[in-house]
Formats: structure tokens, sequence, C-alpha cells
């Protein structure tokens, strides 16, 4: 016996596999939708912790369960529903295929999904696994022949050559981002306290250009000094670890940080940046469901996925 009340019953919800209800894209060749969100478990993990958020993806549909119904109402965030029209809704691409022995076949499927994604127009939003999911989402970028501006939020800056014999890693993820030539200037917001990086690392990363607003500072000065680097019209690719928002909200992170982002932080400067330039791809990655409580963080995180796409379908209009 259950005596908790049943909210998703009371909202008329019905059991759904995908996002918020959103129609299924199985077929990549045949998407129209303006915005594509696919999940990757994993890619190239490290092999001391495997591939921890394998089970955000499934977890993060499943904490949407409760809007399925109510994806037309009053979205308050954006101030009319989440999708204006039918026409402008994102559709669910499902789970990529992952293989915890070959990293390389993983790299592969994610670069090959998201250029699919991208000579279809659409937006991709891909919803990791962990920080190492958006190292191939970047190189696919390059297929374009434009340039992007990365705006990272994490309270990690990600710079490491290398970490336990892998150059491919949830802790490369920028270093890497800096080698691409596709990409001319990356922002880097959120960082705070000890993480992974070294005091080297983030002195590459300053000798390279890259721009930085801790998290402190972002408290300090608030979201419009960040959005003061983004050149304006500019094709924008958002990495979010899911870590930058404060763990009294998504606790269910590997390394749960004081200090972190609210909500609204993280959405204003998601939609600050679809109004000034164009948010050409955005990944969500590190939530850990195991280590999440009470599914508060699956709640935050769904929630900003849900409002994002409806930024983006904003964008397409
Ligand atoms: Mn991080």
């Amino acid at each position: 016996m259950n005596d908790k009340p049943d909210l998703a019953a009371l909202f008329g919800a019905t059991k759904t596999d995908t996002f918020l209800g959103l129609e299924k894209c199985e077929n990549l060749e045949a998407l129209s939708a303006p915005v594509a969100l696919i999940s990757a478990l994993g890619a190239t993990p490290y092999g001391s912790v495997g591939a921890y958020c394998r089970n955000a993806p499934d977890a993060l549909r499943k904490a949407t369960g409760a809007l399925a119904s109510n994806i037309d109402r009053h979205n308050f965030d954006l101030g009319g529903p989440t999708f204006p029209t039918q026409v402008t809704r994102a559709v669910d691409c499902g789970n990529l295929p992952f293989d915890d022995q070959d990293f390389a076949i993983n790299r592969d499927t994610i670069h090959n999904a998201i250029s699919t994604i991208l000579t279809k127009s659409a937006v991709p939003v891909l919803i990791g696994g962990d920080d190492s999911v958006p190292i191939p989402m970047l190189e696919a970028l390059g297929t374009t022949g434009d340039h992007y501006t990365v705006l990272q939020l994490d309270a990690h800056i990600d710079w490491r050559q290398e970490h336990m014999g892998e150059d491919m890693g949830l802790s490369s993820t920028m270093r890497r981002a800096s080698e691409m030539d596709h990409i001319e200037r990356i922002i880097q917001v959120g960082a705070r306290s000890i993480g992974s990086g070294h005091s080297d690392d983030l002195a590459d990363a300053v000798a390279w250009g890259a721009q930085f607003v801790p998290a402190h500072d972002l408290h300090r000065d608030g979201v419009q000094a960040v959005l003061d680097l983004i050149p304006a019209g500019s094709n924008v690719v958002i990495c979010l670890d899911v870590d930058v928002l404060d763990p009294s909200i998504v606790p269910g992170v590997i390394g749960r940080a004081p200090g972190g982002l609210s909500y609204f932080q993280c959405l204003d400067l998601i939609r600050g940046t679809a109004n000034k330039a164009r948010i050409a791809a955005i990944d969500f990655v590190e939530y850990m469901p195991e280590a999440d409580i009470g599914d508060l963080g699956a709640l935050t995180v769904s929630r900003l996925i849900a409002s994002t796409l409806g930024l983006l379908a904003r964008q397409a209009t």
C-alpha cells in the first residue's frame, strides 16, 4: 500500500516511454522536426567508474511522465505552451546503442547521429551519459562548415590532457574542443571549488583564449555578464554538465559542489543565448540517478530540458 497521492494520476497522465510524451523518431533519415532529442548512455568512460550515467536518459524521460498529457498547457517559464505550434514540436529519437568495450564505436555512433540531425537542419539536444558524450557531438559540428562558440556550463573546466591514459574522457572535453578548427571561442561558466583540474590546465585554457566566469563571479555579476561575451548572431553550442546547478536542486551528480547555479540562472543563460545568437546544439550530461535524492535532480534537470526544448522551438520559428 502506497499512501503517497499520485500526482501524475491527478494530472491525468498516461505512461510514456518518450521525453514529455513526444513523438518518437526512430529513423533519423526521416527526421522533419526542428528539434531532435537523442540520448547516449556513454561514450568513453574511465575504467575506474565505467559508464556511471548510463541510466540517466531513461530516468529523465520517466521524470516527465506526469507532464506527458499536459504538454499543451501553459509553461510559465516560457510565457506560453512549451511548443507554440505543432510543427515546432521536438521529437524523441531514443537511446543510441552503447558498447561498453569499444569506445571508438560509441564515438562514431554519436558523431554519425549528430551529423545526420544537422543535415536535417534540426537542433540536436543530446542527453548523456557522462561528459565524454559531447566530444563526438562537437566533432560532428565540424561537418557543417560553420564556426562555433562553445558555452560550457559546468562546475569543472575539463581541460585535462588525459586522465588514466584516456584522452577522450569526461575530464578532457574542453581541451578536445579547443583543438577543433571549427571551435572559435570557448566561454566557461560555473567553475567552483576543487575539481579534477590542475592550475596548469587553467593556464593552458587561458593561453588558448577561453573566457571564464566562475560560479562566484556569476552570482556577483549576474547572467548578463556572460551573455555580453557571446557575439550577436553567432552559432553557439551549449555543453551543460548538470553539476553546474546547485546540489540542493540536483543532488544526483558524482561530485557535489556547493555554490552552484539556480534553475533560473541556468534557464536564463540558455534563453539569453537563444535570443542573442543561435543555439546550434546542446547537451545535458552527468546526471546520475543512483546519486539522486527523491528524484529531485531528475525533476530539475528534466524540467530544464523541457523548457529548453520550448526555447529551441521558438528559435526555429
Ligand atoms: Mn562537471
